[in-house]
C-alpha cells in the first residue's frame, strides 16, 4: 500500500487517516480507490498534511478540515436545488426533471401562505398562493408533490418554519400512504424559528411556544426517524437579508449585514448561527431529550458570498466552533456525531443583480467553488435570473450544471480540504473563530439567544450593518459590477438616469397565482367533502390539548394530516391555544446617513427635504408598506431609515398587511408618498388593488412608489395602474429620495 503514499509531492498519508477512511468506506470500497489523478493526468493524494505531530486531519476533532475523513474523495457534496413554485403537480415535474439531470437531492420551496399556516383558500393569502414556492394544502397536496419520486432513498429538505407541524406532518403521512415508513426517511426540515424572529418573518406563534415545536418535533424523530435532520440552524438569512426575493423561496435575496471590516459580516452570521444552535439544543435537553440523541441530528445552513477567502475560512471556523462549544457546554455528550457541524449552503442571493444578470453566473460560480473549499456537505447554486424573478428551466439548468462541472471537470473533489495547511486560510480561520467567539459570549452574557431576541438587540444590530453596507455600496466604496461600476451604459457612453432600462433582458418564468389559487381552492373544496368531519373534529381537539400540554404535538398532527385536517385547520387549532404572534415594528436611525460617503449628496437633498417643509408647513411624508404575507422586511426597512435620514417623516406599516389595510394607513397618516416594497410578486395584484382603494378613500394626489423584485415587462401596466416610480434592486438610496421629492414637487406641484 506504502507506494501509494508519495514523499516527494509533499505528503505523506498518516496511517491514522488511512484507518480512519477504511472505516468510512465500511468494506464498499477499496480505500486505493481514493488516490486519483487530476483531469491532466497528475497523480494526486485524498489527503495532504504537513506531517506534524499531532495536526489535525480531516474527520478529526474539532473538524477545521472536514466531518468526514475523505469528504468528496468518497462521496461528492448533495446538489440540492431548493425549487418550488405554483402547485404541487407543476413542481414534481420540476423535481424529475432536476433529478434526471443530476441534481441529487431535493429542497421543497413552499409558499408564503402555506408558511403562515393559511389554506389557500384564506383572505388574507390571494396573492400568495403559489407565487414564492408551491401551495400545500393538505396531504392530498404533499402526495402529489412527491409522486412517482422514491422517499426512502432521496433525501428531502423542506424550508418551513412556521408551519413546520402540519407541513412535517403532511410529509410524514404522505410517505406512509406510498408505502414509506417514517424510519426510511432521510432529509430535514428546516425548523429554526430564531431567526424568523429575527430576520425572516415567517412565524405564526410567540417566542415560547415556537420553541416547544422545535422540542415536540426532535423528541419524535429521535424516536421515529432517525435517518432525518431536524433543524437547520440557518446563518443564511442573517447574513444576507436585504435584497430578499422570497419568490424561489429561499428567500433569494438576504441582507448583506455588512460591518466595516472586511470578513465582519461572515462573523455576524457564524456567531448568531451557532448561538441558535447552542440555544435549541439546551431547549432540547431542558424538554428532557438527550444530547447525544438530538444533536447529531441537527444542521445548519449557511450563505455564501463574494469575499471568497473568508467566507471558505468561514465554514472552517464554523465547524471547529461549533465542536468546542459543545463539549464545553454539553460535557455528558459522547457520541461523535454531536460534535460534528454538518451544513448546507447556498451562494448569496444577495450578490445577484437584476442589471446586466448574467454576470451572476459568475458569481454564483466563485461562491460556489467557497463553499467546496469550505467543505459544505450540500449546495444550492442560485439561478441568474432569481433577482427577478422564478428561475426558469434554462437558468435552472445551468446553475445545477454549475455544480456538475465542479464535481466532474476540475478535479476539486480528489482532496479533503485543499486548503488545510495553508498560513492565509489557516489564520483566517483563527481570526474568524475569534471574532465569532466574541459575538457568542455576549449573547451569552445577555442570557442565551432568546432572551437576545426579545431584547431585539440582534436584529437592530443586523438592521444597523445592513443599513451600513448600502451606503457603501450606494456611495460607491464597496464595487458590484454592472451597478454601481462598468453599467452596461456606461459602456455605451450614454446617459446613466434611465435606470430600469439598464437591466439587460433576460426571459423569466411568471406564475399565474390567480389560477394557481382556484385550482387549490377546488383541491380544498374535494377534500373537504369526502373527509369524515367526526375525525376532524377529534383530530383537531387533540391537538388543542396538545398544544396546552401533554402530547406530542408532530404526533397529534401526523394523525390529523391522515384523517385529511387541513394546514390552516390544524395551524389555528394551536393559533387557538398560543394566540398569533405580532412583531413590533421599529426604525434604525442616523446609520445610513452617516455611512454614505458622498456627504455633498446627502445635503443636497436634505436642502431638498428643507425647502419642501418650508414650503408646505410639513416634511415630505412617506409610509413604507409590505403587502400579504411576504415577511422579508430587510429592503423596506432600509429604505424606511435611509429617507429618514435624508428628512423625510417615514411611517412603517405593519407586516402582513391586505391592501385594503395599507390604504387605510396611508390615509390616516395623510402620507405624500406610500412606498411598497413587493419581493413576492404581489405587485400585479395587490398594487393595484392598494391604489384603487387609496383612490376610493380620497386620496388623488398620493405618490405611489414600488421597490423590490419586478420584472422589467411589468413596469409598462403598473405606470398605467398608477405606480409612479419603480425601483429595482441596486437602487441608490439617495438618488432614489431625491428623484421622488422632484417628482412631488414638479409632478404632483406639492
Ligand atoms: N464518506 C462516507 N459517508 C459519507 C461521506 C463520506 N465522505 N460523505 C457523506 N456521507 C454519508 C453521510 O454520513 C450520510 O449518511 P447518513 O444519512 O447515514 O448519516 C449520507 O452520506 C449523506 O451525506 P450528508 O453529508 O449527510 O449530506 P446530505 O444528506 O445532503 O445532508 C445536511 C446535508 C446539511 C446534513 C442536511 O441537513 C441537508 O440536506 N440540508 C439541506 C437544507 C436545505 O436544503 N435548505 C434549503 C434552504
Amino acid at each position: 500500500f506504502g507506494g501509494l503514499s508519495r514523499r516527494g509531492i509533499g505528503t505523506i498519508v498518516p496511517k491514522r487517516w488511512r484507518d480512519a477512511a477504511n472505516r468510512e468506506l465500511k468494506g464498499r470500497r477499496d480505500v486505493k480507490e481514493l488516490w486519483k489523478t487530476s483531469p491532466a493526468g497528475v497523480p494526486m493524494d485524498p489527503v495532504y498534511s504537513g506531517e506534524r505531530e499531532g495536526e489535525e486531519l480531516p474527520g478529526e476533532f474539532p473538524y477545521t478540515r472536514g466531518v468526514y475523513s475523505t469528504m468528496y474523495t468518497n462521496r461528492p457534496w448533495t446538489i440540492r436545488q431548493y425549487a418550488g413554485f405554483a402547485t404541487a403537480r407543476e413542481s414534481n415535474k420540476f423535481y424529475k426533471e432536476g433529478l434526471a439531470g443530476g441534481v441529487r437531492g431535493l429542497s421543497v420551496a413552499f409558499d408564503l401562505a402555506t408558511h403562515r399556516g393559511y389554506d389557500s383558500d384564506h383572505e388574507r393569502v390571494t396573492d400568495d398562493v403559489g407565487a414564492a414556492g408551491v401551495a400545500i394544502d393538505t396531504v392530498e397536496d404533499m402526495k402529489e408533490l412527491f409522486d412517482g419520486i422514491p422517499l426512502d432513498s432521496v433525501s428531502v429538505s423542506m424550508t418551513m418554519n412556521g408551519a413546520v407541524l402540519p407541513v412535517l406532518a403532511f410529509f410524514i403521512a404522505s410517505a406512509k400512504e406510498a408505502g414509506v415508513s417514517p424510519s426510511s426517511l432521510s432529509g430535514t426540515i428546516q425548523n429554526d424559528i430564531l431567526k424568523e424572529f429575527m430576520v425572516r418573518n415567517t412565524y405564526i406563534y410567540p417566542p415560547e411556544p415556537s420553541l416547544r415545536i422545535i422540542s415536540d418535533i426532535m423528541g419524535y424523530c429521535s424516536k421515529h426517524m432517525p435517518k432525518f435532520n431536524t433543524i437547520s440552524v440557518s446563518g443564511y438569512h442573517i447574513l444576507r437579508v436585504e435584497r430578499e426575493r422570497t419568490t424561489q423561496l429561499k428567500q433569494l435575496y438576504y441582507s448583506r449585514v455588512g460591518l466595516q471590516e472586511a470578513g465582519a459580516d461572515a462573523v455576524t452570521e457564524l456567531g448568531f448561527t451557532l448561538a441558535d444552535g447552542l440555544e435549541y439544543l439546551h431547549c432540547a435537553k431542558k424538554a428532557g431529550l438527550e444530547i447525544d440523541s438530538i444533536a447529531p441530528r441537527c444542521s445548519f445552513f449557511f450563505g455564501i458570498g463574494m469575499d471568497f477567502y473568508a467566507e471558505v475560512a468561514k465554514l472552517r471556523a464554523a465547524r471547529r466552533l461549533w465542536a468546542r462549544l459543545v463539549k464545553e457546554n454539553f460535557p455528558e455528550a459522547k457520541k461523535t456525531q454531536t460534535f460534528q457541524l454538518r451544513t448546507h449552503c447556498q451562494t448569496s442571493g444577495y450578490s445577484l443583480t437584476s442589471e446586466d444578470p448574467y454576470n451572476n453566473v459568475v458569481r454564483t460560480t466563485v461562491e460556489a467553488l467557497a463553499a467546496v473549499f469550505g467543505g459544505t456537505q450540500s449546495l444550492h447554486t442560485n439561478a441568474l435570473d432569481e433577482a427577478i424573478a422564478l428561475p426558469t428551466n434554462f437558468s435552472a439548468r445551468i446553475a445545477r450544471n454549475t455544480q456538475l462541472i465542479l464535481q466532474q471537470e476540475t478535479g476539486i473533489p480528489n482532496v479533503a480540504d485543499p486548503w488545510g495547511g495553508s498560513y492565509m486560510m489557516e489564520a483566517l480561520t483563527d481570526e474568524l473563530e475569534s471574532r465569532a467567539q466574541v459575538l457568542i459570549r455576549e449573547v451569552n452574557e445577555f442570557g442565551g439567544m432568546s432572551k437576545s431576541i426579545y431584547e431585539g438587540w440582534p436584529k437592530r444590530r443586523i438592521e444597523e450593518f445592513s443599513a451600513r453596507r448600502q451606503a457603501r455600496i450606494d456611495s460607491g466604496e464597496e464595487v458590484i459590477i454592472g451597478v454601481n461600476k462598468h453599467r452596461v451604459q456606461d459602456e455605451d457612453g450614454k446617459d446613466n438616469s434611465g435606470e430600469d432600462k439598464l437591466r439587460s433582458r433576460v426571459p423569466v418564468r411568471i406564475v399565474d397565482t390567480r389560477s394557481v389559487r382556484s385550482e387549490q381552492v377546488q383541491k380544498l373544496k374535494s377534500v373537504r367533502n369526502s373527509r369524515n368531519s367526526d375525525q376532524v373534529g377529534s383530530a383537531l381537539e387533540r391537538i388543542r390539548l396538545a398544544a396546552s400540554g401533554g402530547d406530542n404535538l408532530l404526533e397529534a398532527c401526523v394523525h390529523a394530516g391522515e384523517v385529511r385536517c387541513t394546514l390552516g385547520e390544524i395551524s389555528s387549532a394551536m393559533e387557538d391555544v398560543w394566540g398569533r404572534h405580532r412583531a413590533s415594528t421599529g426604525l434604525v436611525g442616523g446609520v445610513y446617513g452617516q455611512e454614505y460617503s458622498h456627504g455633498d449628496e446627502v445635503s443636497k437633498v436634505l436642502e431638498l427635504t428643507r425647502s419642501f417643509e418650508t414650503k408646505t408647513g410639513r416634511r415630505p411624508r412617506l409610509l413604507v408598506v409590505k403587502l400579504g404575507q411576504d415577511g422579508h422586511d430587510r429592503g423596506a426597512k432600509i429604505i424606511a431609515s435611509g429617507f429618514s435620514d435624508l428628512g423625510f417623516d417615514v411611517d412603517l406599516g405593519p407586516l402582513f398587511q391586505t391592501p385594503a389595510e395599507a390604504a387605510r394607513q396611508a390615509l390616516e397618516s395623510d402620507v405624500h408618498v406610500v412606498g411598497i416594497s413587493s419581493l413576492a410578486a404581489a405587485h400585479r395584484t395587490s398594487v393595484p388593488e392598494l391604489i384603487s382603494e387609496v383612490r376610493r378613500g380620497g386620496g388623488e394626489d398620493m405618490t405611489f412608489i414600488l421597490g423590490g423584485v419586478v420584472p422589467e415587462d411589468d413596469f409598462a401596466q403598473l405606470q398605467k395602474q398608477g405606480v409612479d416610480m419603480i425601483f429595482g434592486p441596486g437602487t441608490n438610496v439617495v438618488n432614489a429620495a431625491e428623484k421622488v421629492l422632484r417628482h412631488l414637487v414638479e409632478v404632483k406641484q406639492v
